[in-house]
């Protein structure tokens, strides 16, 4: 029996999806297996100074040698959807020309274990491993990247398109173009304003002509996967009611139009906000944008991917300096919060998820939502062998709590995909941040299911959350 009374459990919608989230270069290792070519990554986390403690994803969690285990460990979590990504120099080593046979091969066989053991494929084409020879040529600065993307887009779904239904096509642009290009503590590690803009509009271009490519080819559902932040005063934190001042209002419109709206209004609206024009053209100009390019990114797609982990808090402070990440950011003071925060230092805050959601449906009402990735990294303790992360679990609590607020406000939230199923290579913090609901030693390699893990086995099982008062022992626990 399933505890479904009412009032017993938070149900989800029937079909709702639960699943789990990694990306390749986090997870598979194997950095020079099956022909594979060198990454922005490879060459970034072995330049020494750049990753914590100079780890990199030589080896990660060596997916690509025990993927047939870990499907296996999905199975016994429960786990209805997979999301992973294809590491582009494993099927075009330098970006271009003819697919690696072994690159498309272990990818098919990841497929086909996953669908063997009844666990929805869900692909991501990019999530930052571009391949080196194309960032020689300028990587995501150059417009040519996006069409050489479009057509490895092509070669994937020639092999994978007959059992894969979702595809999404690249993982939140704005950490690549600003990360990446702006500030540079990401791949390739390029610091300019005008770059991480050009680059952002490469990435949409992407995006849009990889939608086509997927459309034509007869995909089932085509997603765009964002970092999606909300954006508040202090206030708002524990009072999202409160109304702010005309100047901190302003404020919140400004860096929501840059980490947010400059991505999703070109992908679902077909134009960039006028605050982001009127930036870019203080920071060097937009003559990367071309005549019928925001038609190309405007494609229809059918799911927005969520990825949420925490807001961003700011107000207006006249005289303060524009933060790097936010070119254009004058006057505007980047805040903390009393909340409590991850080992990343990121404010918890799950309220943030209910309001991204609903102002999603409202705002962009013709495309479904899909939170791809939400988590923590917490310190968390090994005991023999259980692993104890009661944070991690009250994080997911929380935010599912809010996601099915959401729902019952009316957000078309199709699913929810944790970050991550694994401990992985944390990009910059290396292997020091643990953001898997799965331990993983990266000594011996051994997967160790943490106490989340267990937790969100029960929470896919009954498909729903249980309330404060159904914490007391359950039907099925004392029958
Ligand atoms: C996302 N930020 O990255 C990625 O999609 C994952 O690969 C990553 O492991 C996960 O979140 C946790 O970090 C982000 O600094 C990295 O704003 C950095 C930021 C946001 C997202």
């Amino acid at each position: 029996t399933t505890i479904s009374a009412k009032g017993e459990t938070l149900a989800f919608p029937q079909d709702f999806v639960w699943g789990a989230a990694t990306a390749a270069y986090q997870i598979e290792g194997a950095a020079r297996d099956g022909g594979r070519g060198p990454s922005i990554w490879d060459t970034f986390s072995h330049t020494p100074g750049r990753i914590a403690d100079g780890h990199t994803g030589d080896v990660a969690c060596d997916h690509y040698h025990r993927y047939a285990d870990d499907v296996r460990m999905m199975a016994e979590l429960g786990l209805g959807a997979y999301r992973f990504s294809v590491a582009w120099p494993r099927i075009q080593p330098s970006g271009a020309g003819p697919a690696v046979a072994d690159g498309l091969d272990f990818y098919d066989r990841l497929v086909d274990e996953l669908l063997a053991a009844d666990i929805s494929p869900y692909v991501t084409l990019y999530h930052w491993d571009l391949p080196q020879a194309l960032e020689d040529r300028g990587g995501w600065t150059n417009r040519d990247t996006a069409y050489r993307f479009a057509d490895f887009t092509r070669i994937v779904h020639d092999r994978l398109g007959d059992r894969v239904g979702t595809w999404m096509t690249i993982n939140e642009p704005w950490v690549s173009s600003v990360l990446g290009y702006g500030i540079g503590i990401h791949a390739p590690g390029r610091a300019s304003a005008a770059e991480a803009f050009r680059a952002a509009h490469h990435l949409l271009l992407a995006h849009g002509l990889s939608a086509q490519v997927l459309r034509d080819a007869g995909a089932r559902e085509i997603a765009l996967t964002l970092n999606l932040t909300p954006v508040m005063t202090p206030g708002q934190v524990s009072d999202p009611d409160l109304v702010p001042s005309a100047e901190d209002s302003e404020a919140v419109n400004r860096i929501d139009c840059l980490i947010n709206r400059q991505f999703l209004d070109p992908a679902l609206r077909g134009k960039y906000p006028d605050p982001v024009l009127a930036i870019m053209e203080r920071m060097g100009g937009v003559d990367h944008i071309r005549d019928g390019d925001l038609e190309t990114i405007n494609q229809p797609i059918d799911l927005l991917g969520i990825n949420y982990y925490t807001p961003c808090v700011v107000r207006s402070e006249p005289g303060e300096p524009a933060n790097a990440a936010y070119p254009g950011s004058e006057d505007i003071l980047f805040s903390g919060t009393h909340a409590p925060t991850t080992a990343m230092g990121w404010a918890i805050v799950p309220t943030g998820l209910s309001q991204l959601l609903t102002r999603l449906s409202r705002d962009y009402p013709e495309v479904g939502l899909l939170v791809t990735e939400n988590g923590a990294a917490f310190n968390d303790v090994v005991a023999g062998d259980r692993v104890h992360d009661a944070d991690r679990t009250a994080f997911f609590e929380g935010h599912l709590r809010a996601a099915h607020a959401a729902i019952e406000a009316g957000a078309d939230l199709r699913g929810f995909l944790v970050w991550s199923l694994m401990d992985n290579f944390e990009w910059a913090e290396g292997y020091n941040k643990r953001f898997g609901i799965v331990h993983v030693d990266f000594e011996t390699q051994q997967r160790l299911p943490k106490d989340s893990a267990l937790w969100y086995r029960e929470v896919i099982r009954h498909n729903g959350l249980h309330r404060e008062r159904a914490r007391r022992p359950t039907l099925e626990a004392v029958a």
